[in-house]
Parts: C-alpha cells; sequence; structure tokens
C-alpha cells in the first residue's frame, strides 16, 4: 500500500504551531500531519489529516507515522523553551536534544526510505548567544551567526547543539560507512527572536515580557514587566516568522549558502513596547518588577542580529517594522480576540 506524502509538524500545539498550520493549511497541498503532548487548538483539527497525542521520544509512535506517511518536510517546533528549561534543565535536554535527534533520525531514515532527502526545518533561538556583559552586548552592534555561540541557558545550548546536529545528519551522517549515507535530510534552521503573536501566547520563554504585556493590557489585567525598562532585545511579528519558515524551508538549496539563518524585524525596548501598549489600551496597568535571573539570561541576547545572508539568499524581507506590528497586526487582531 502506497503511503499518502505529508508534511509532519511537531510540538504543534504551542505558539508557532497554531499560525504554521493555518498558513500551511491553506498555501500547501499536501496534508498535515501533526504531533504533541497536547491536543490541537479548536478550529485546528478540521485543517490536519491526523494529529498524533504524544512524544517525540516514543519510538514506536513514529514508526507508526512512517508506516502510515510518507514524510517530505518535518517543522520540528517541539522544545521546552529558555526559562522552562532553567527550572528543568534535564527535561530540557531530554526534549530538545534527544528530541531533535530523535526527529533528525527519523528524518534520514525517510529519506533513505524514498530515496530525497527530508526537508527538516528548525526553529533555533537567540538564546543560542551567549554575550558576556552589558557594555560587550552594546557594542556588539548587529551579531553574525558565528559570534558570542557561547550560550548561557540549558536551552541555549540545546538549541546550538541541535544546529550542529542537524549539520552533521545534512553533511556528514555515518561518514566513514561503505556506502554514503549523508544528504539524506536537508537540514534548515532560523535564529528566531522573540516571537509575538495575537492569537496565542508564549509559555517558559524569556522573551514572554512583550508577548506578555500585551496581551495582559488587551484583557484589562495588570502587568508587572520582569526586565528593566532599557533591556533590549529583538522581535518579530509571528505572521513574519511564519512565512519566514515556509520560505526558507521551500527555497532553492543552491542558493543556500549555510544551514542556519538569522533574522531580524525590530529590536524595542522593553519600554518601548510598554509605551505603544499604554497607547493601544489607556487603561493599561503596568510597572516593573526586575526577576535579576531573567535579566541576566536576556542581557547575554543581542539587542540586534546580521540578518543579511537570510535576505541575500533567500530572500528574507519581514513585513512587519515595530510600528506596523502594532497598528497593523497585534492590535487588530488582539482586539477580537478579547
Ligand atoms: C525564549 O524566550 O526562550 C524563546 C526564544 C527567544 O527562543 N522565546
Amino acid at each position: 500500500m502506497s503511503r499518502t506524502p505529508v508534511i509532519l509538524i511537531t510540538g504543534a500545539s504551542g505558539e508557532i504551531g497554531h499560525g504554521l498550520i493555518e498558513r500551511l493549511s491553506t498555501s500547501q497541498k499536501k496534508p498535515i500531519v501533526t504531533l504533541d503532548l497536547a491536543p490541537l487548538a479548536p478550529g485546528l483539527s478540521s485543517k490536519v489529516r491526523q494529529h498524533y497525542i504524544g512524544s517525540i521520544l516514543d519510538s514506536t509512535l513514529l514508526d507508526r507515522i512512517l508506516a502510515e506517511f510518507e514524510i517530505d518536510m518535518i517543522f520540528h517546533l517541539a522544545a521546552v523553551l529558555s526559562t522552562g528549561g532553567e527550572f528543568a534543565p534535564l527535561v530540557a535536554h531530554k526534549v530538545n536534544v534527544e528530541g531533535t535527534l530523535a526527529m533528525l533520525e527519523f528524518a534520514q531514515r525517510e529519506g533513505e526510505s524514498h530515496g530525497r532527502p527530508v526537508v527538516f526545518l528548525y526553529p533555533s533561538s537567540i538564546a543560542a548567544y551567549g554575550i558576556p556583559n552589558l557594555k560587550a552586548k552594546a557594542e556588539a552592534g548587529r551579531v553574525r551567526e558565528e559570534q558570542f555561540n557561547t550560550p548561557t541557558t540549558m536551552y541555549g545550548c540545546n538549541k546550538l547543539y541541535g544546529e550542529h546536529l542537524g549539520i552533521y545528519y545534512a553533511g556528514h551522517y555515518k561518514q566513514l560507512s561503505e556506502t554514503p549515507l549523508a544528504g539524506k535530510v536537508d537540514f534548515r534552521g532560523i535564529r528566531f527572536p522573540g516571537l509575538i503573536s495575537a492569537i496565542t501566547l508564549p509559555s517558559g520563554g524569556t522573551s514572554d515580557f512583550a508577548p506578555e504585556m500585551i496581551h495582559a493590557a488587551a484583557q484589562g489585567k495588570p502587568y508587572a514587566c520582569f526586565v528593566r525598562p532599557d533591556t533590549r532585545i529583538p522581535f518579530m511579528a509571528m505572521p513574519d516568522a511564519i512565512e519566514a519558515m515556509i520560505k526558507l524551508a521551500l527555497a532553492d538549496k543552491s542558493k543556500l549558502s549555510r544551514h542556519v539563518y538569522n533574522i531580524d524585524a525590530f529590536s524595542p525596548t522593553a519600554e518601548d513596547v510598554a509605551a505603544v501598549v499604554r497607547k493601544a489600551f489607556p487603561k493599561a496597568e503596568l510597572s516593573t518588577v526586575v526577576d535579576t535571573k531573567r535579566q541576566g539570561i536576556v542581557d547575554t541576547w543581542p539587542a540586534e542580529v546580521d540578518d543579511s545572508t537570510a535576505r541575500r539568499d533567500w530572500g528574507f524581507e519581514p513585513r512587519y517594522n515595530f510600528t506596523k506590528a502594532f497598528e497593523e497586526y497585534l492590535i487588530p487582531t488582539i482586539h477580537q480576540r478579547y
């Protein structure tokens, strides 16, 4: 019996999965199969061929998926984020490293079985960077992919290592065996900035202060921001993150000069975000109560990254700058939500 070719999304019930399923279900002909420990959000089940509830570490479940479907493309979103990972580092390692390894091995096997490489889209993160102090952060400018690769969180270490595992699977897998096995995984990664969605809220991240501030204000709830007002890291509106993932996944491989790319959109301070939130929601009750530990994490992340290679190789171009993200996406969409 022939298997149906599909796109597989792991961690599909998380904040990126929501928009990715919506977008892929309208733009791609191929059916979508999803996997997560949790059910899909209401309204999404009808957009996927099948949702599996289970773990990326369950090899029996992965075998079941392979028996039924031919996987052409994987969006491997499942991860424990940077704050969550500091509370449970071993769990983060298991999910982020062992889980990624299991999915790469899965992609490798699948690529071998149908004779062409499986595109493996891997969301990495600005957490892969670790700038030693605020002076160095201020002087760093737009940080390039190969600079400051010294993360300080378990999640950052896991993401950086996940990138290296992907590159290994793409180019060097079992390099001493007689039959060449490398190249059956077409690994493509993006180092995402903090993401801000009008629809979903992240959980367990350290860039969460911006989306939390906006969603709290929209619901009329008070919010105490856990970082200093002058804290600056890169952010991006969720629709641009989703477009970028799809664009890189579909990009002509011959144009890609690297496996992992920075992308950037805007870099407001926490105070800049608070100011537009106050303007949009004049009754917003925003304050600051610095959590020195989480502050310490974002202080190691760059204020801006250099995404010129993504722009050149596969035409990355965000639609939303800071003003547009709020005026044209976040505020109007969030008003409909609450
Ligand atoms: C986090 O804060 O952990 C994530 C990220 C920047 O990757 N949002």
